[in-house]
């Protein structure tokens, strides 16, 4: 009675690796917003800005609080996410994102430690009640 039990492992890898696909499919489909866009929009929960060689695009975005914002990481330099002083995302390399949420309210400032030039201004508002 081996075969039988071979097929059962062999029907459970697919559908694991069906799962698997499907779960791919979900994240890819998040990644579907371009970096950059989204900005000054109330609705938008997520935020993107691209990371380029040496220059953050959008340099400047508002924000609502909780906001989380991607660095998509799109030049050829190593580049760092620091915000407000503090380095938060080690050394990023081409293809790197980075995911950051505003929780606090006003003007933060991101910058990177290699590239002074390299500066956003991220401000975050807080909800209108
Ligand atoms: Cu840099």
């Amino acid at each position: 009675m081996r075969a039988p039990v071979r097929a059962v492992f062999r029907t459970t890898g697919l559908v694991a690796g069906l799962a698997a696909l499907l779960l791919l499919a979900i994240a890819c489909e998040e990644d579907v917003m371009t970096p950059g866009e989204e900005v000054d929009d109330p609705d938008a929960d997520v935020a993107g800005i691209a990371v380029i060689d040496n220059a953050f695009a959008p340099d400047d975005i508002n924000i609502d609080e909780g906001t989380t914002v991607r660095f998509r990481h799109e030049g050829e330099n190593t580049h760092t996410i620091t915000i407000n002083g503090v380095n938060q995302s080690g050394d990023l390399e081409p293809g790197d994102e980075f995911a950051f949420s505003f929780d606090r309210t006003g003007e933060h400032s991101v910058t990177c430690d290699y590239h002074p030039e390299m500066t956003v201004s991220v401000t975050v508002t807080g909800p209108i009640d």
